[in-house]
């Protein structure tokens, strides 16, 4: 970087969560000195704390600076350092020697949520010839969305705050998009709607910082999502809510599904939700009615085993009341610019069919997955096991699975058991500490990419470029491509650049182009199906999905209880008596990210229980105290924050938590992790192998002192 100690401001985009603040980077001296908000439409001039504090987190003393080279047993967390050259060529060595003797499906990459090198991992798994990447979302996250979105509309949607028309119901699922400022959309404009007028319902077992902004809180049982859904389209067919016209011109199935969800009455769905069957009908009226509605859905509905049809039925609710594509409404995306070149033909059809859970769960690793992915319970499986062959390399970009996959006993198990275990993190994680080599990435001013807002959608793209650099850091890109070159991969001649440009083409303009722009968001089209259809087989939105039929997943959506549930198990239930949820986002950390920003611990110092003071006064629990919550797996300790914003017999625990303080104690990852109540155990969902994080049974005891 060019030194200068006249103060340059540059813009950029933020990438601490999933991203897209738009950012004035001021530097000097090759020294970033200050960040302030920049103007766009979707952040609005505004930041959130975690952006406030990028400099707190870029020049933090436990910044890793320089690759790392492990000296002593694994996890002793002793280290040498060694120049890139050195670090890259052995790590391509050993590769190279695992993808000769066992072939490439033996080196697994992981990587983490969102991140901006996501589609680079991919690009590099395909170029290896690997089937089995994996990322902990996925499967639990934002892939039933977006393949149910694709089965029934032919595209992925989003809420439009963007146009002339907002929303004049706000349907919050699950969903607290004003602290999770999730998957590039972020919170800014959605509260401007609320508080410009929109009407909010709120469907959470907790009154969630969203849930506070709206009129109507339904604190629905965890995991009973589909009920609900299908009780209240039972009210909007049987009560004449639904848009006629729209269902009859654009839509197949309307006679099936109205056939299907006549047992499905509000009365019923409420002795499933444990919601009242006026509430139902009011919600549903109100959304059904009170047009344009958008339905912002989230993580809350995809961390159980029934996921799919979870999903697919409040998918449903915007088919039938014809909020599709129309200003104010859920619109689809644009797609305006070219897919990232992730070189899937380099993967030979060998190879496809040996992708860990690819043919189980076909939503998931199967040929019309969505970027298709491996099974993470089967990936650390075949780690420790070698069934059904061995798993002998992981490169790891941007997770920190210890603490984000459940079951981290397994996890650390499964970790120890590899050959060649190779990390790229900013800090020092209980996953890193583990590994053979750790690589120090870059932090978003250090980064150039292009970022598509929404993601999936991709109605506008932002440019994010490198202005700045901490010790040797470089970005994943950087990190693939170098490694990439040195195993000779088909594609490695191409720059990260020549990507860019690519991608840019249809618009006719360079990554250079895009850069002085900043931002590009041509005007949205809205009723698209109108001049084309939807992109489904029949050119209309799929109630029933023959599709799906096809592939042996159920047409029509149903409701199946959790599998550990007071109801289906009354027995577990006698010692674990309370429903626990895991992982609701906080503001000041993302994941298990940020616990070593002192600005950020400062506000959030201990890992928290939420419980609702009739569940925790029986066990003499005050806010405050220090408590274990227990489930059939094991046991964590958490300080109990006891509140009436949760629902009775519900216990809210936060996940991710590690303390960076205490590296001799393999940074207490024991302690407090929510992943150590969580399994990886069957039953998974179907079709994309989701497994259990929430909706699980617990119990709760007072530590005493
Ligand atoms: N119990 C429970 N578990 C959950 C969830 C839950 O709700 N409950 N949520 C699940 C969901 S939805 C998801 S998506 C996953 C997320 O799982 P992960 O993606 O594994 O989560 P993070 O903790 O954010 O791990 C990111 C790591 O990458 C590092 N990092 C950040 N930026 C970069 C970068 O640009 N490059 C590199 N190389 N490293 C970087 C961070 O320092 C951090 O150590 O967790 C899942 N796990
Ligand atoms: N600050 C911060 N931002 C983040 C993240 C982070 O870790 N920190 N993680 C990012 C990632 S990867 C993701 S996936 C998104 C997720 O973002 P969101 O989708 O907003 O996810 P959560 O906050 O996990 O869950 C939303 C709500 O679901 C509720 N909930 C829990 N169980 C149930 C249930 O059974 N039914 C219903 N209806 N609701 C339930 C929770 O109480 C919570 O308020 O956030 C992203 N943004
Ligand atoms: S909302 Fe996300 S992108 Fe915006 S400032 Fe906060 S962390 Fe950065
Ligand atoms: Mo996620």
């Amino acid at each position: 970087m060019a030194l200068s100690d006249k103060e340059n401001v540059f813009k950029s985009v933020c990438r601490i969560c999933h991203g897209g603040c738009s950012m004035l980077l001021s530097v000097k001296n090759g020294k970033l000195i200050k960040v302030k908000p920049a103007e766009s439409p979707f952040n609005q001039g505004q930041m959130c704390i975690k952006g406030r504090y990028t400099p707190e987190m870029m020049y933090h003393p436990a910044r890793l600076l320089s690759p790392l080279k492990r000296i002593s047993n694994r996890g002793e967390n002793k280290w040498q350092e060694i120049d890139w050259d050195t670090a890259l060529d052995e790590i391509a060595s050993k590769l190279d020697n695992i993808r000769r003797t066992l072939g490439p499906e033996s080196i697994a990459l992981g990587q983490g949520t969102g991140r901006h090198h996501y589609t680079h991992v991919i690009r590099f798994a395909n170029s290896l010839g690997t089937p089995n990447w994996y990322e902990p979302g996925l499967a639990n996250c934002l892939l039933p969305r977006i393949m149910v979105s694709q089965f029934t509309y032919g595209g992925f949607v989003v809420a439009d705050y963007y146009g002339q028309v907002l929303p004049k119901t706000i349907l919050f699922w699950g969903h607290n998009p004003l602290v999770s400022n999730p998957d590039g959309e972020l919170s800014f404009p959605v509260k401007k709607a609320l508080n410009a007028g929109s009407f909010g319902i709120a469907i959470d077992p907790r009154r969630s910082e969203t849930a506070k902004h709206c009129q109507m809180w339904l604190p629905i049982r965890p995991g009973t999502d589909a009920a609900l859904a299908l009780g209240m389209i039972h009210v909007i067919i049987n009560e004449g809510f639904y848009d006629k016209p729209f269902v009859e011109k654009w839509t197949t199935g309307f006679n099936e599904l109205k056939a299907h969800v006549t047992n499905y009455t509000p009365q019923w769905a409420e002795t499933v939700t444990g919601l009242p069957a006026g509430d139902i009908v009011a919600a549903a009226r109100r959304y059904a009615l009170d047009k344009p509605s958008v339905l912002e859905w989230g993580v809350g509905i995809e961390h159980t085993p029934n996921s799919l049809q979870t999903v697919r039925a409040v998918a449903l609710l915007r088919a039938l009341t014809g909020n599709i594509d129309k200003p104010g409404s859920d619109i689809l995306g644009m797609n305006i610019i070219r897919p990232y070149p992730v070189m899937t033909a380099s993967v030979s059809r060998e190879m496809i069919k040996k992708r860990i859970g690819g043919e189980q769960f076909k939503l998931l690793g199967g040929l019309r997955g969505f970027l298709p992915s491996a099974h993470i319970p089967g990936v650390f499986k075949a780690m420790r096991t070698g069934e059904p062959y061995p798993i002998k390399a992981l490169l790891n970009f941007g997770s920190n699975p210890l603490t984000t996959v459940a079951n981290s006993k397994e996890v650390y198990q499964s970790l120890l058991k590899l050959d060649l275990l190779v990390v790229a993190d900013m800090f020092m994680t209980p996953t890193a500490a583990l590994a053979d080599y750790v690589l120090p990435a870059a932090f978003w001013p250090e980064v150039t990419q292009l970022i598509e807002m929404p993601f999936v959608a991709e109605n506008a793209i932002v440019a994010q470029q490198k202005v700045v650099q901490v010790g040797l850091c470089r970005s994943d890109e950087e990190i693939l491509i170098d490694l990439a070159k040195r195993l000779n991969l088909p594609g490695s001649e191409e720059t990260l650049e020549d990507i860019l440009n690519y991608r840019l083409e249809p618009f006719n303009m360079t990554f250079g182009d895009l850069k002085e722009k900043s931002l590009v968001y041509p005007p949205h089209e809205y009723r698209k199906f109108e001049k084309q259809g939807f992109r489904t087989p029949s050119k209309k939105v799929e109630l029933y999905s023959k599709v799906l039929k096809n592939m042996g997943y159920d047409p029509l959506p149903c409701y199946k209880e959790p599998p550990e549930s007071p109801v289906s198990q009354p027995e577990t239930a006698k010692d674990f008596p309370y429903v626990l949820i895991t992982g609701s986002r906080r503001r000041e950390y993302f994941h298990s990210e940020h616990r070593q920003i002192n600005s950020l611990r400062k506000r959030r110092q201990h890992p928290l229980a939420e419980v609702h003071p009739d569940t925790a006064t029986p066990h003499g629990i005050s806010d405050g105290d220090w408590i274990y919550v227990r489930s059939k797996r094991g046991k964590i300790k958490m300080m109990a924050s006891v509140t009436t914003d949760i629902k009775p017999g519900v216990v809210n625990i936060d996940h991710g938590w590690w303390f960076p303080e205490k590296p001799e104690q393999e940074f207490g990852i024991w302690e407090s992790n929510a992943n150590l109540l969580t399994s990886n155990a069957p039953p998974y969902d179907p079709a994309f192998g989701t497994y259990q994080l929430r909706a699980l049974l617990c119990s709760i005891e007072k530590i005493l002192t």
